[in-house]
């Protein structure tokens, strides 16, 4: 007796295209994407044409829910602002002021509280607008500024955008980040970037308010004249992140009264070891169905029907 077999591939991660989700309310891409995976059917037999089947299993109604958290999200969103972040208010550097600490007048907002920085228009492409700090003048600089209405104990996302002054060494470049009791270290290697191509790299930080007024801080690691440059810096909510999850696979077969069909999984092809998913099931002359549970760590798992002779 030889089975007859039909191999089932079922692939779990999210994707990033919905195909025919046409009850979709919620324009957001974001929440578009990782809505569905599918069930790929795929014969075994060489001689047999493959057939794909695309199964979404996303329920409308999970949708729907999904869209309410995202548009609640909207509702309660709140962004703490940093006053002149992009540094494009203040007097007029020309192409390039050294500022030397303590300095809390040329820079809208910002003081220049140890060392020195340089500030720069159009010296380079900046991030946004024309004006951008290079963290090191002719020292390590540190540039700082003191943001109230921060709710304590509420977490907040600090963005901000890194390049490096190519102009000399050394050729990896980094400044440390200070706000509230959290502080990092961030780093940005110009290795093929210029004046006019600054690779300018968003990073960003998150921290928790410990009081309603916090100092940020940016503080130049480099000596010399070559530091970390810094444009375009704010501060908002932590963006709330949704996905789903398909927590079962329904695998379904055409069944036959007189084969029973043994159904069985292994979770990758690179060995010959099948397990049996449920003991034989006799065929009923229709669509034969057996739910499997899909665990929040696997990645995939593969089916094959075996069909036995009575
Ligand atoms: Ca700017």
């Amino acid at each position: 007796m030889k089975p007859n077999a039909r191999l089932i591939t079922a692939t779990f991660p999210h994707f990033t295209t919905v195909l025919g989700l046409g009850q979709a309310s919620c324009a957001s891409p974001a929440l578009r994407a990782g809505v569905a995976w599918f069930v790929r059917l795929r014969s075994t037999f060489p001689n047999e044409p493959i057939n794909l089947v695309t199964t979404l299993i996303a329920a409308n109604l999970m949708l729907r829910i999904a869209c309410s958290l995202l548009l609640l999200s909207g509702v309660t969103a709140c962004a703490q602002a940093v006053l002149n972040g992009s540094f494009e208010g203040g007097v007029n550097p020309g192409l390039s002021t050294t500022l030397f600490a303590e300095d809390s007048t040329t820079i809208g907002g910002w003081t220049v509280q140890d060392g020195s920085v340089d500030y720069c228009e159009n010296r380079w492409m900046a991030a946004e607008g024309n004006r951008c700090i290079d963290m090191t003048g002719v020292s390590a600089g540190t540039l700082a500024q003191t943001i109230s209405g921060f709710i304590v104990g509420r977490t907040y996302r600090l963005s901000f955008f890194i390049a490096a002054n190519t102009e000399g060494g050394p050729v990896t470049k980094s400044l440390s980040v200070k706000i509230g009791s959290v502080s990092r270290i961030f780093a940005f290697d110009g290795t093929g970037y210029s004046g006019s191509n600054m690779g300018w790299s968003l990073r960003t930080l998150d921290f928790t308010a410990t009081n309603s007024t916090l100092t940020l801080a940016f503080v130049g690691m480099e000596s010399g004249l070559y530091g970390a440059v810094l444009d375009s810096v704010s501060i908002g909510d932590v963006p709330l992140e949704l996905s789903i999850r398909s927590s079962q696979v329904e695998v379904c077969w055409p069944s036959l009264t007189n084969f029973t069909y043994q159904i069985q999984y292994r979770s990758i092809l690179t060995t010959n070891r099948w397990v049996n998913l449920v003991p034989p099931m006799a065929g009923n002359g229709s669509n034969s169905c057996i739910l499997d549970i899909i665990a929040p760590d696997m990645p995939r798992r593969f089916y094959q029907v075996l069909r036995l002779e009575k």
